[in-house]
């Protein structure tokens, strides 16, 4: 039976109830989940791609987060102030009235992030040869500084797009990395200055790396890069500034999400975030948390939640240009989030779970073999022990499937 135009809300709404139900939005707000204004805003564009959805207004984005219970909203500068309208009065004006939205659907502002990629001025990056643009990007991160301070924010973040190049060798990296360096102390500086005057606490500042799009070659490709940039002596104030690591980021360049945040998490400058999801080698999908590697973002909530992470944990992605205006609201965000928390709570139970931990501290106590210097005995002694690796994996997967609450497959006919 076909489904005219008018019916098709109503089949939504009744499969999305019959998956089982989805968490209220007072549970889905104890969590640090920010919802991106672009995110919710994005048409279904790209280079390939027409637009799939009407625009959507600030106010009508927060009071959808707001219904859904995503309790953070995050936004870049001209996500909501267009590019002519920054640093003139119309910005205050507007800065204003989302102030006003926040306020009166109960959210707050996490995040700031300025465009410096989009605009034709970035076109040689924002860090290139000409002052003229590098005094305008400094002009812009200051004005994000300034924005996230009244928004009330905590972090801003800078994901510095074009900062790279088409042709090799018509720039000196070093000379670049230095002109981008200038851009990060101009902001921290404003934010100091700020905080200063407004007797606040200054802003975390986060670097987001992407290793391809939308320059054909990147100076700071990854998050590794990101924290060597951060500890490489060119900033200023390296104790105010931390990374925004991806996940789809780290998985776009052949990495493994999980140990690139693990690196930056012993670095102590994994501050903020950004969960999604997609497939390695490809190009920036943006697909919805947990919807293509579960068991992946399993193991990366372990990690987190075993070290205490306490940032938010922004969903940056972009739901998917077959999803109409109305499913963005009603399925994908929802979904999103609650694939997440459920992720969450898995990860609680793999903690807990008395085969693992058996496993684990059985693998880490070793065989006991007395001669360390004998290579043959420490691989005798140990051997039978090393099977575990591959029990502990099995039972990861088990207990992502639900196995280990009592689903069975006895019934199941080949
Ligand atoms: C852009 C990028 C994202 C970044 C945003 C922050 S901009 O959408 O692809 O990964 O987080 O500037
Ligand atoms: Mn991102
Ligand atoms: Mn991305």
């Amino acid at each position: 039976m076909t489904l005219a135009a008018h019916e098709q809300h109503a089949l939504v709404d009744r499969l999305m109830s019959a998956c089982g139900g989805s968490y209220p939005p007072e549970i889905r707000r104890r969590f640090f989940i920010s919802g991106p204004q672009w995110a919710a805003a994005y048409r279904g564009q790209a280079l390939f791609h027409a637009p799939t959805r009407e625009p959507v207004e600030p106010s009508d984005v927060i009071r959808h987060f707001s219904e859904i219970g995503i309790g953070w909203w995050t936004s870049h500068d001209t996500d909501i102030i267009s590019p002519g309208e920054l640093m003139t009065g119309k910005q205050d004006e507007i800065l204003d009235s989302i102030a006003t939205s926040l306020k009166q659907y109960g959210l707050q502002c996490s995040m700031v992030t300025g465009e410096t990629f989009f605009s034709p001025v970035w076109a040689g990056s924002p860090a290139g040869e000409q002052p003229e643009v590098r005094a305008y990007a400094a002009r812009r991160l200051e004005n994000v500084v300034g924005i996230a301070h009244k928004l009330g924010a905590r972090f801003v973040v800078y994901w510095p797009g074009t900062l790279g190049y088409q042709f090799q060798g018509i720039v000196d990296e070093t000379v670049m990395l230095k002109r981008y360096a200038d851009l990060i102390n101009a902001a921290c500086e404003k934010d100091l200055s700020l905080a200063h005057t407004r007797g606040t606490s200054t802003m975390r500042h986060c670097l987001e790396a992407k290793p391809f799009e939308p320059q054909a070659e990147l100076i700071l490709p990854t998050t590794d890069a990101m924290l060597g940039f951060i500890g490489s002596g060119l900033l200023k104030y390296p104790e105010m500034v931390g990374v925004n690591t991806e996940y789809l980021h780290e998985l776009m360049w052949g990495g493994a999400p999980r140990a690139a945040l693990a690196r930056a998490l012993v670095a102590g400058k994994l501050w903020h975030i950004d969960i999604n999801d997609g497939y390695r080698l490809k190009h920036d999908v943006d697909l919805g948390v947990g919807l293509i590697n579960p068991l992946d973002w399993l193991n990366v909530l372990v990690l987190l939640r075993a070290h205490g992470y306490s940032g938010p944990f922004n969903l940056d992605y972009k739901p998917a240009r077959t999803t109409s205006n109305y499913g963005v609201f009603k399925v994908s965000f929802p979904t999103a989030v609650d694939r997440f928390i459920t992720l969450w709570e898995i990860a609680g139970e793999v903690m807990t779970d008395p085969i693992i931990n058996e496993a684990t501290r059985a693998l880490e106590t070793g065989g006991g073999v007395a001669d360390v210097n004998n290579p043959d005995a420490v691989f005798e002694g140990n051997k039978e022990l090393w099977t575990l690796h591959e029990l502990i994996s099995h039972r990861l997967f088990q207990i992502l499937l639900g196995q280990h609450r009592g689903r069975t497959f006895v019934d199941v006919k080949p």
